[in-house]
């Protein structure tokens, strides 16, 4: 058993290990605070929208949109990657290659679990993957409860820092640590709301989900009018107009490249300097 102190002093060879790995912003979680979320529990009752084709084949054993958590898991190590509108590349997916934001997460998690497993052999680690149906958590509320930003209007964790503008990922260990969230940032609180209004599929124009029905104090986009299909129809229309191009950091053979829109993140004033509308259709 880690004294309190014992466990302060890993938490903070953990945060100042993660940057150093390159890691823009790092926290800790409480893995009892996470379980059953408002995520977890709006799956049962979604819509004619909770499959798509972004939503990976189930290899939990659970049922879609359920949460698998190892026994011992006990604080969620939530890690990200500034995405910023300048180097929109690390959000484009070129072929079957990574994005370089995602293999940056990846090596990021990589280096982390090393130095867990070597510098505390009595712990147990468990990266989580990407989708919740392969054992991935709800990486935006981890990163709330670890104190990285709120989730805003527009469904994202926004960073005080970097804004909506970031890719996050977890880990989960085995050691109770103190958490170090969440926060109480509140930046769409009296802003004019420019990243719904900039959607080109509409996605927040109809409530979908309301706190009577659902019986949950938090529903997408806060307000519970954040439609997942339309926003699919986009990705989905985003990748039929994929073009082939050669981008040398990518490979020297002609790929299809998709860039997904990101009209809801580069509208957000937060951690960008201007917030013109015209800038967004990159
Ligand atoms: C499946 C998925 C998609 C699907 C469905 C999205 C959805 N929301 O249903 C599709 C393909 C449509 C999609 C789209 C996008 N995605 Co996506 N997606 C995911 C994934 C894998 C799971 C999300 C999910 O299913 N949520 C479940 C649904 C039911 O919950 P929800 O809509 O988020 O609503 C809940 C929260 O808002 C919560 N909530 C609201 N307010 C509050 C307040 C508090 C205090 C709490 C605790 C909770 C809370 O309550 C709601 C439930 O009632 C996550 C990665 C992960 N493992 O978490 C990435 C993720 C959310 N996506 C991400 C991104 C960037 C995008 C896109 C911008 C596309 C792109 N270019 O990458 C768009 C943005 C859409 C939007 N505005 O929400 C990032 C978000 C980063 C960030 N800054 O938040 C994530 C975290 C992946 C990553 N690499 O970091 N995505």
């Amino acid at each position: 058993m880690r004294s309190y102190r014992e466990r302060c002093t890993m938490a903070s060879l953990i945060l100042g290990k993660a940057r150093e790995c390159g890691a823009d912003l790092v926290g800790l979680a409480d893995v009892e605070v996470l379980k059953n979320g408002p995520s977890e529990q709006l799956f049962p009752r979604m819509k004619d929208h909770s499959r798509d084709h972004f939503a990976a084949r189930i290899t939990t054993g659970l049922p879609h949109g359920a949460v698998f958590w190892e026994e011992d898991a006990q604080t969620a190590i939530v890690y990200g990657v500034a995405h910023p509108q300048e180097k929109p590349e690390m959000d484009w997916w070129c072929g079957g290659i990574d994005p370089p934001g995602n293999k940056k997460l990846a090596q990021i998690g990589k280096a982390l679990k090393e130095f867990l497993q070597e510098t505390y052999p009595d712990l147990s680690v468990y990266p989580k993957l990407y989708h919740v149906e392969k054992g991935g958590i709800y990486l935006k509320e981890a990163a709330y409860w670890a104190g990285l930003g709120c989730i805003g209007r527009n469904n994202l964790l926004i960073n005080p820092e970097f804004g909506p503008r970031v890719r996050v990922r977890a880990m989960l260990i085995s050691e109770k640590l103190p958490a170090t969230g969440p926060s109480s940032f509140d930046p769409c609180e009296g802003c004019e709301e420019y990243c719904l209004k900039g959607c080109p599929q509409k996605a927040f124009d109809q409530v979908i989900y309301t706190k009577e029905e659902t019986g949950l104090s938090h529903l997408p986009a806060r307000e519970g009018d954040y439609y997942r299909k339309a926003c699919v129809a986009e990705m989905t229309k985003n990748e039929a107009e994929a073009k082939i191009q050669v981008l040398p950091q990518f490979s020297d053979e002609p790929l299809k490249v998709t860039k997904y829109c990101r009209n809801c993140e580069f509208l957000c004033p937060v951690g960008r300097k201007s917030v013109l509308r015209e800038e967004a259709n990159v």
